[in-house]
């Protein structure tokens, strides 16, 4: 096969909002999104449409450039772009004029066939994070990967692709910043000088446009901010799905979901969520309930709720095919299903045997999935569970020529997910009327983070799995995704009693705390690993209850600057190797206060690497010098998390659930440092959107320790707290008269000196 290098430039010209290059190859169109942000989309023959399931925003109307003999040259405030006319080349520099990104100068974009990739120069010192859902290290330096959405049964450290697909990476060199989106749904490829002796990186796909977003913005939170600004934001998720969350593959009827929740309950162990994978099901056909197992689903919903439990049930997309099963006789009668080219409908076998597929790229196939799950909230289901959207089924293979929306299945694998968790969001929202629902998907491409929560699959009950777990969650943090968890116990396998303690704690920093198991494993729940232990994960469920004003406080970062709760130490530390040394590699920031190290179960102490600054071990106010790698003691009962000297974090007393409305008194714990620290405080219903029309509760908390005083802004929106008191808890302030005083909650402007 010929290669084709992408030649000299012909000509250029305005055209909309695009300056529109051709070459002898292809033609570049390049677009404008904001001063950090430019994207270039080169293609042989540009669609007249210009979709994407990615991107919301649109480019700036026009913008001015000027050329040289040599260059086009394109200034934005932040960035300047030359394009090097022949060859053609783009090449990105700060608006000093340091370089950031540049192409190959030997190759630049290349295609062979219908298969694209753009060839850039390595640098000597390039670091690279990303890819979302990706094994390997932090640092992603010297691998390659592949984006193919795929069911990764038994998948282990090195395993690639999994599930899902965020073509989005940061690089980092000679003290700077940037980010490439490449939006392109097919099979695509990542290589970060995996190639040998290190010659080059590149990227690019099996066929589309090479239509990337370049990102100037200095400094990783920057780019995350830019990139969810590019790709949308989470809502703010329902509050209940903050809670502990009990899963299992299967409940295996009614009176057993009930029990689960009445031995939380008689425990007293704090939980708000209960699963059903798919044996609720007759037949498991989607949208329906088995008729014994599960036979009145209205009363089981009903005592749930009483015990203030939620339930989160399941959906598969194969539709069986049964004559007289609603589903499958409206998606027959409607042309819903995914076809071959000749008309007949796409068959695969999955749990309910042969099975249909309906084409979530089509609006109209889109709503009539999304209304079916009437038959799920009517008895009051409001969280929604999306597997096996890869999509999978057995043997896996789906033929390349079966046809979603006007595409082939290896032009839009990659956003099957995505547009099967789309159309659940969108339908159960409006199922709910005004209530937020809860999603939850396996298979995903970039933008998911708008409609749904994600988690890792089936990972293995292992220390391995428990650690490569917490790069996956750090990692799809980069690339927008907030909300997101791993099977904790690993869903295979039996983990240790010590196993399965340690992978609890560190399941209250996890964002989605969720305990869930393959069919056939031993029971997983709290209780069932001895008392002594029980004890331990009860107070570390409890811990995630305390944490919960801080942890919500958090998610509302999340929706409105797009950074995760769960933070690789990358994200403040770009430019410190000890962050991606791989003994620690694996910590992160949980929200802007938190430390945490992961160790694995059979490990009782821990090398720790404290950025610098000043730490306090959470449990015991222990006080660390940061710059330091410290060895520390990690007993099963208290997972090494120190706080940063400091730090504000708003906490509860206990609750059972998050729908308890507890003592109403919210502690203010603060740990000592020498210079100013600040919180923003957010609250609202956790439940409903009125948030969007002001009925929120906002405060910046903060403490001066100079004049020695603490203090809140004045409350800032419609919604009234649900804590009507305040306790100032001081940790490292020495002998002070205000240690833990307990305060009328104001809406004014509050002043404490201490
Ligand atoms: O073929 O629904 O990843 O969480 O328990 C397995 C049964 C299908 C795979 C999911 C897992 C779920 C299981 N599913």
């Amino acid at each position: 096969m010929e290669t084709a290098i992408s030649g000299n430039i012909q000509g250029f010209k305005q055209q909309g909002e695009a300056l529109v290059i051709k070459a002898a190859e292809a033609e570049a169109r390049v677009y404008i999104y904001s001063p950090t942000i430019i994207r270039i989309c080169l293609s042989k023959n540009h669609g007249d449409t210009d979709t994407s399931f990615a991107v919301i925003q649109k480019p700036v109307p026009d913008f001015d450039f000027d050329e040289s003999a040599e260059f086009i040259r394109i200034n934005t405030s932040a960035l300047k772009l030359r394009i090097h006319k022949s060859p053609l080349r783009f090449n990105f520099y700060t608006a000093d004029s340091k370089p950031l990104s540049e192409d190959d100068e030997r190759f630049g974009t290349t295609w062979q066939g219908s298969r694209v990739i753009t060839y850039r120069k390595l640098y000597a010192d390039e670091k690279f994070i990303g890819l979302g859902e990706k094994t390997g290290d932090l640092n992603r330096r010297n691998t390659s990967y592949t984006n193919w959405n795929t069911d990764a049964v038994d998948y282990g450290p090195k395993t690639d692709p999994l599930y899902k697909t965020f073509p989005f990476f940061i690089g980092l060199h000679s003290g700077l910043t940037y980010g490439l989106f490449l939006d392109n749904p097919h099979k695509s490829y990542f290589d970060f000088g995996a190639t040998t002796d290190e010659q080059m990186s590149w990227f690019g796909a099996d066929g589309g446009d090479q239509n990337y977003y370049f990102f100037g913005a200095q400094g990783v939170p920057q780019l995350i901010a830019d990139y969810t600004w590019l790709t949308g934001r989470m809502e703010m998720p329902p509050l209940w799905s903050l809670g502990y969350q009990q899963c299992r593959w299967s409940y295996m009827s009614a009176a057993e979901v009930l029990d689960i929740a009445k031995t939380f309950r008689k425990k007293q162990i704090p939980a708000d969520v209960v699963y059903c994978d798919i044996d609720y099901m007759e037949g498991f056909k989607i949208f329906t309930w088995n008729k014994k197992t599960f036979a009145k689903p209205k009363a089981m919903m009903d005592e749930l709720k009483a015990m203030n439990f939620h339930l989160v049930t399941i959906v598969d997309p194969g539709i069986k095919i049964e004559a007289g099963y609603q589903q499958y006789d409206e998606g027959v009668k409607n042309g819903y299903f995914a076809t071959y080219p000749n008309g007949e409908k796409y068959t695969g076998y999955v749990w309910p045997g042969r099975c249909h597929f309906p084409d979530f790229f089509r609006d109209n196939v889109r709503e009539w999935w999304g209304a079916a799950f009437k038959a799920l909230t009517e008895v009051g289901v409001d969280g929604f569970w999306n597997d096996m959207n890869e999509p999978a089924a057995w043997g896996q293979n789906i033929p390349w020529m079966v046809q979603f929306g006007d595409k082939d299945m290896p032009e839009v694998r990659n956003a099957y997910g995505t547009q099967m968790a789309r159309a659940t969001y969108e339908g159960t929202r409006k199922l709910l009327g005004n209530k937020r629902p809860f999603v939850l998907t396996r298979a995903a491409y970039a933008g998911t983070q708008r409609y749904s929560a994600v988690w890792t699959g089936d990972n293995s009950g292992t220390d391995e799995h428990m650690l490569l777990g917490q790069r996956l969650v750090n990692s799809l943090g980069i690339t927008g995704m907030a909300f997101t968890g791993v099977d904790i116990g690993g869903f295979s396998g039996n983990p240790t009693p010590e196993l399965m303690v340690r992978w609890n704690s560190l399941g209250v920093y996890t964002p989605m705390f969720r305990n869930h198991a393959i069919q056939g494993s031993k029971m997983r729940e709290p209780w069932q690993w001895g008392s002594t232990n029980e004890q331990i994960i009860k107070k570390d469920i409890e811990q995630r209850y305390k944490l919960l004003p801080y942890i919500y406080s958090g998610f509302y970062q999340s929706h409105i600057t797009g950074m995760p709760l769960s933070r690789t130490l990358a994200i403040e530390h770009p430019f410190d190797d000890l962050v991606f040394d791989t003994r620690f590699q694996n910590q992160f920031m949980f929200g802007d206060a938190l430390l945490v190290a992961p160790v694995e179960s059979t490990r009782l102490n821990a090398d720790v690497y404290l950025p610098p600054g000043n730490w306090y071990r959470l449990n015991s106010n222990e006080k660390f010098n940061g710059d330091e790698i410290v060895n520390v003691a990690a007993p099963l009962t208290d997972l090494p998390v120190f706080v940063k000297a400091g730090s504000i974090i708003p906490m509860q007393h206990i609750v059972q659930s998050t729908a308890e409305k507890g003592d109403d008194i919210l502690e203010l714990h603060i740990w000592h440092n020498e210079e100013p620290g600040t919180f923003i405080y957010y609250e609202d219903d956790g439940i409903s959107y009125d948030y969007q029309s002001g009925a929120f509760y906002k405060r910046e908390i903060g403490f001066e320790p100079i004049n020695r005083v603490i203090h809140l802004s004045a409350a800032a929106g419609s919604f009234t707290s649900k804590y009507d008191k305040i306790q100032l808890v001081l940790h490292g302030f020495g002998k002070v008269k205000l240690k833990n005083e307990v305060f009328t909650l104001e809406n004014g402007v509050m002043e404490i000196g201490y």
